[in-house]
């Protein structure tokens, strides 16, 4: 498959690769956009993987739509990533051929494996996926690098022993334009349903968002698809509330413009990182640091000193 291929030149690390790579993506910028980009988040377990194989295959099957998967997943350079569980656990859109699923690419910091997502998102909808589905697991800075490449942001949770909400951290609230509160199937629906009303509750508290949206909490069921169509409805809801008032189009171009200095400061990082200078001086210093011979600020200054000269550049 070609979209496979294109996607595999983007994620490649090779220079000679990347310049194949962004000539792509260029390539494709004017026709893509036309589609809806979700993000959902949630701890590990919450059933995102599981939300998107039902979400999609609705999609598909009741709407026609054909429906991207890519996902960033931070822990992937450890456990060697979920993927193949992500493979399974989304067995039938696996299987459709109106269904496309990439995992994360597995290399690189959440900054290059975050850019490389927004390069394949671009790809998918050049060649015509509507809805794109981003997966992230809430742990660490990934949610803001998601919420920063989609229209809409879920928020998976679960309904704690309790009734308290589990894995919801204020920071996540916040960025939420929805809450669904997930596995609200068989003994667990009533802790659900008064999980959704503590989540609607918190939510109610947050300051209001800029896009002039109210987020909203509901209960799903992945095991049963009860609430999928619901969590779907609210998505075009958000979707046709925010076209109507500029706010879906300002933030993609504000997102374009964070996207520039990301990638702005990426490549520095990499480009200094990779440095010949940097490398032989690096660990030296940072054993100095660590036994207190040197301050941290002189050995970072130093450090980019030495960068700059060997560009030639006046240091700062
Ligand atoms: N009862 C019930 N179980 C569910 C539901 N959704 C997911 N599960 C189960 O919860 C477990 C985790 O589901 P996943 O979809 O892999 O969760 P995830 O959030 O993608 O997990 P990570 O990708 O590892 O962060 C699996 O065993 C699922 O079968 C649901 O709606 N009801
Ligand atoms: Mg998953």
């Amino acid at each position: 498959m070609i979209l496979a291929r294109a996607i595999t030149l983007i994620e490649s690390t090779r220079e000679a690769d990347r310049a194949i790579a962004e000539q792509i993506v260029e390539d494709c910028l004017p026709h893509s956009g036309n589609s809806i980009r979700v993000g959902i988040t949630g701890v590990p377990g919450a059933g995102k993987s599981s939300v998107i194989e039902v979400l999609g295959s609705y999609l598909i099957g009741n709407c026609s739509q054909k429906v991207a998967v890519l996902a960033i997943d931070p822990s992937s350079r450890v456990s060697g990533g979920s993927i193949l569980g992500d493979k399974t656990r989304m067995s039938s859109l696996s299987a459709s051929d109106m269904a496309f699923v990439r995992p994360s690419p597995s290399r690189g910091t959440l900054g290059g494996v975050a850019q490389r997502t927004r390069e394949t998102m671009l790809l998918c909808e050049a060649a015509g996926y509507e809805n794109i589905l981003v997966e992230t697991v809430g742990v660490g800075q990934s949610e803001t690098a998601v919420h920063d490449m989609v229209d809409f942001f879920l928020l998976i949770a679960l309904a704690g022993a309790g009734d308290e909400l589990q894995g919801m951290k204020r920071g996540v609230m916040e960025l939420a334009d929805s809450v669904a509160i997930n596995k609200a199937d068989g003994a667990n629906i009533r802790a659900a349903e008064k999980a959704r009303s503590v989540a609607q509750n918190a939510l109610h508290y947050l300051p209001a968002s800029q896009s002039g949206w109210t987020a909203r909490a509901l209960t799903c069921s992945a095991q049963t698809g009860k609430g999928i169509p619901e969590l779907w409805q609210c998505v075009t809801e958000y979707a046709a509330m925010t076209k109507a008032n500029g706010w879906f189009a300002l933030a993609r171009k504000n997102q374009t413009q964070t996207w520039m200095h990301e990638i702005i400061r990426e490549s520095l990082r990499q480009r200094f990182e990779a440095h010949p200078a940097i490398r032989k001086r690096k660990d030296a210093l940072e054993k100095e640091v660590l036994e207190g011979r040197i301050t941290s600020f002189r050995a970072a200054r130093e450090l980019l000193e030495t960068y700059s000269d060997s560009k030639g550049l006046s240091s700062a």
